[in-house]
């Protein structure tokens, strides 16, 4: 494990290596404690390096067994060599040459899950984003491109399969019961895009034609027993190949596109090149075992995964500080994906939800950074909501901002242009800039400025002259770094919705209104609408078209006027979730004085009527019904945080709308569809409306027989845990709730991923006493906590998706996430460092819980031989 050493990367630093790599040939021999590793790269100067200028490669924890210059052994006085260096002097002025690098690693003893590993027997890689240096020494940075060879031998008892990039050269016995394989990937690659996996292990095979008529084998491999959990993740990556050809024009680029799912992985997945590798959550599945939920995101990361391939690989990025140019590219794929296979407007308000859940209280935390950061001391903490999820929204914006044509062809000539290189943020701006003959410089402090802009919004009608004026004004408050902010560009889409609910055609006067949007460029700018036949009702920011907050005195009239007649069916949900904030925010600061609490009548007869509309799609209804999260009310409330109050305030507000709604829930309860189940976003919608109509009317009678009596006669994941959770939310103490969570571990008590959700579904019950129960189950003697899907599902859930719980008045949520913190980070630094981020927003609550909050981070920060993860992560937190 890499321990904190202080030292902070800077973008301004940047510099090319002064060694070109042209190709490297890798043989392994495993071995579960001593596999041997050796590589042969073949390098030469760069034009202009000094002769006296070393080589100097990167490692992590490595022994060196051995090191050549075109096959003669190196005399040692010619090199320096650490666990995390090699440097090597007096290599040749101009011509190429040889180096042979020999290491010996244990895959077995490696717990960080980063370089080469074991997970369930299986040997795997995990490179991205400084695992290959757990490999062998080597330039482990993405603007060093070369084209690997890999040699793979190994035991046949013991690994079936040698997979590694690229496609296969050749195979067959070597000695002693081992055997051995060969790969050629032709595309040049760096190294974090490297992978290997051996083991024994299930397959299914299909193949796809390409829009040019070649023929790709496809492979999933899977543990034995799993396959026939494999079939819908073939079908979505056989979607996504066809999704890649029809909108962007991107054939896959190998004979042979493999898939590995293994049980023990730090993230989702990832997009090692011609073979991903994935977190077996989002590969396996089927309806007795997975949830419509769990189809979705299996969807969605086999292709944000297999779109890699055009946006990451083909094009790489030139440094980590541009990490977004892949990651929110590829993200913003993956949505558009998603939405052309489903329902546009459901996926749309999902993504709206999530990234103000995560993204939004990051960028408002001591963990605030840009879309491409100018600095880090650890890159693994990068892998952000914010690189991710705003970098998404960025590319969204620039859509937004040059319109679809232009967009495309921006896109094409970023793939044409740049095709083979390590590229940065500027490239990809530039081909936009040159598509559309638009300026972006201002544009792009969207990637240089952190936080999340506020835009307040005033208008003005006036009868007489029949004109409508809106003022906006923006601002951006300080984050981490960067004390001033300068005005950014923030594309608004909007409508006007005149009082017969129909749309107002005309635009407002000048060229920062076209198109529908209204595109804010300076700290304020007023536009005028001339000849409005009525007074309209502004909706603002449709769609969620910048990641912005907004400000607005909007009365519940005209919410509920967008609410019911928006052309735009996400408009139409941002105004009801709207009035729901509102109403929950007002509620919340009512109960945290201990008043009494506001009537909800008018949020109930909106939500019951949406819900009664038979007109509506039923995943639109559902998600209507589906109040503000608790973390939501308590970001919009933004300080002194009481989670009680909240919680108090939420559970009346839902039981208000409940026993307004009974009949309507009662009967949307049973409208789940019959007959065989089918993860389409139809019948998921239908499901999904169903669960929480059933969530609704179980609160109005106050029992858990109706959620028992669904759980009792389920037939799907999907329905099972629905009921499961109505349960353990409402009626954690019920005996029936008991009941059913023992029938659960029992029927699933073999199936890791399913018992995950049994795990998830008791962290997440609210209230103080939840602690106990994590307590308990963490010291269960099966127990696994090397098992980073586990340690999520139980501390995980707790710590981030239990507000009541975790942040229980007498700070035994922290401490507890604190000994865990520590005790992960001797194992698995990445882990321990993004569990820990839980406690993001430990500023904003109220101040005896701010202050237990301290004392726990302290605690971790004293805590001796941190690693780099968690000291970043802590000390950011601290400052
Ligand atoms: N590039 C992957 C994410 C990823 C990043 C780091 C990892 O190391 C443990 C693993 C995966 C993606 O975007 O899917
Ligand atoms: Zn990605």
């Amino acid at each position: 494990m890499r321990t904190e050493t202080g030292q902070v990367f800077k973008l301004k630093d940047y510099k090319p290596t002064d060694f070109v790599v042209e190709r490297i040939d890798l043989t392994f021999e495993l071995d579960p404690r001593e596999t041997k590793v050796i590589s042969r790269v073949i390098l030469h100067r760069r034009e202009g390096v000094a002769k006296d200028v070393p080589l100097v490669f990167d490692g992590d924890e490595l022994t060196l067994d051995g090191l050549q210059l075109d096959g003669s052994d190196i005399d040692p006085a010619l090199y320096d060599v650490t666990p995390d260096t090699l440097v090597i002097r007096g290599l040749p002025e101009s011509a190429p040459f040889e180096v042979t690098v020999s290491t010996t690693i244990s895959p077995e003893t490696n717990t960080a899950l980063m370089g080469l590993y074991r997970t369930n027997g299986v040997y795997c890689t995990q490179c991205e984003a400084e695992g290959f240096r757990r490999i062998t020494y080597f330039y482990d940075r993405p603007d060093v491109l070369a084209v690997y060879t890999v040699t793979i031998i190994a035991s046949k008892d013991e690994a079936k399969y040698l997979l590694s990039n690229g496609n296969y050269l050749g195979g067959g016995n070597y000695d002693e019961g081992r055997h051995f394989a060969a790969w050629f990937d032709p595309h040049p690659k760096p190294s974090y895009l490297f992978a290997l996996v051996a083991g024994d292990l299930g397959l299914i095979e299909d193949t796809f034609t390409t829009m040019s008529g070649r023929e790709v084998a496809l492979k999933i491999y899977v543990e034995h027993g799993k396959e026939p959990r494999a079939g819908y993740a073939m079908d979505a990556l056989k979607r996504s190949m066809r999704w890649d050809e029809e909108v962007y024009g991107r054939e896959y680029d190998l004979d042979i596109f493999q898939i590995v799912a293994v049980s023990d992985f730090n993230m989702g997945a990832m997009e090692n090149k011609g073979l991903n590798v994935f977190n077996d959550k989002y590969v396996l599945a089927d309806p007795a075992t997975a949830t419509d939920a769990d189809f979705a995101n299996i969807e969605a990361i086999i292709a944000h995964e297999y779109f890699h391939n055009w946006t990451g690989n083909r094009i790489t990025c030139r440094d980590w500080f541009q990490l977004c140019l892949k990651e929110g590219l590829t993200v913003y794929r993956d949505h558009a994906f998603s939405a052309d296979q489903r329902s546009a407007p459901v996926k749309r308000i999902a993504e709206i939800r999530l990234l103000k859940a995560h993204q939004f209280p990051e960028d408002a935390g001591p963990l605030a950074h840009p879309v491409r950061p100018e600095s880090y001391r650890e890159i693994n903490n990068f892998y952000t909501t914010t690189v991710y999820e705003k970098g998404s929204e960025v590319v969204r914006m620039i859509r937004t901002v040059v319109g679809a044509e232009d967009f495309r062809k921006g896109m094409d000539l970023y793939f044409e242009r740049h095709d083979g290189d390590a590229a940065t943020i500027e490239d990809f701006l530039a081909c936009f800039a040159e598509a559309s003959g638009r300026d972006f410089k201002q544009f792009s402090l969207w990637y240089s400025q952190a936080g999340t802009p506020s835009v307040t919004v005033s208008t003005d009608w006036n009868e007489a002259k029949k004109t409508f004026k809106v003022t906006l004004e923006q601002s951006l408050a300080p984050t981490p770094g960067q004390s001033r902010k300068a005005p950014m560009h923030i594309p608004l889409a909007y409508g006007l919705i005149l009082p017969d609910g129909s749309e107002f055609a005309g635009h407002p006067t000048g060229k920062e209104a076209a198109d529908g949007v209204l595109h804010l460029t300076r700290r304020r700018q007023v536009f005028t609408f001339t000849g409005v036949p009525g007074r309209p009702v502004l909706s603002i920011n449709r769609g969620f078209s910048a990641p912005v907050n907004i400000a607005m005195e909007q009365s519940t009239a005209d919410l509920a006027h967008i609410a019911r007649h928006d052309s735009d069916g996400v408009a139409r949900w941002q105004a009801i979730s709207e009035q729901a904030t509102r109403h929950l925010v007002e509620a919340s600061r009512l109960a945290r004085d201990g008043r009494n609490l506001p009537s909800a009548r008018d949020l109930a007869d909106i939500l019951v009527a949406t819900a009664a509309d038979d007109s509506l799609e039923p995943a639109f209804r559902a998600q209507a019904l589906t109040l503000p999260a608790e973390s939501d009310i308590a970001r919009e409330i933004g300080s002194n945080i009481d989670p009680d109050a909240i919680h108090a305030a939420r559970e009346a507000v839902l039981s208000e709308i409940a026993r307004a709604g009974l009949a309507v829930f009662s009967d949307l309860a049973d409208g789940a569809p019959k007959g065989p189940y089918s993860p389409g976003a139809a019948d998921a919608g239908r499901r999904a409306l169903a669960g929480i109509a059933m969530n609704y009317a179980a609160i109005a009678e106050g029992s858990p027989a109706r959620a028992k009596a669904a759980f009792d006669a389920a037939d799907n994941m999907t329905t099972l845990s629905q009921a499961l959770q109505v349960m353990t939310q409402n009626f954690p103490a019920a005996a029936e709730t008991r009941q059913a969570l023992d029938t659960f571990r029992t029927r699933f008590a073999d199936d890791p991923l399913v018992l995950d959700k049994w795990y998830s579904l008791q962290a997440l019950a609210p209230g103080a006493g939840t602690r106990a129960r994590v307590e308990e189950l963490l010291a269960g003697k099966d127990f696994d906590r090397t098992n980073p899907n586990r340690m999520r599902a139980l501390v995980g859930a707790f710590t981030s998706g239990n507000p009541t719980g975790f942040n229980a008045a007498d700070g035994g949520g922290y401490r507890l996430l604190a000994r865990e913190v520590v005790d992960i980070d001797k194992r698995n630094p990445q882990l321990a460092a993004r569990l820990l981020t839980a406690m993001r927003s430990w500023r904003s609550l109220e101040a005896e819980r701010q202050e237990q909050a301290r004392l726990a981070l302290v605690s971790i920060r004293s805590a001796g031989n941190l690693s780099a993860d968690v000291s970043d992560i802590v000390d950011r937190m601290l400052a």
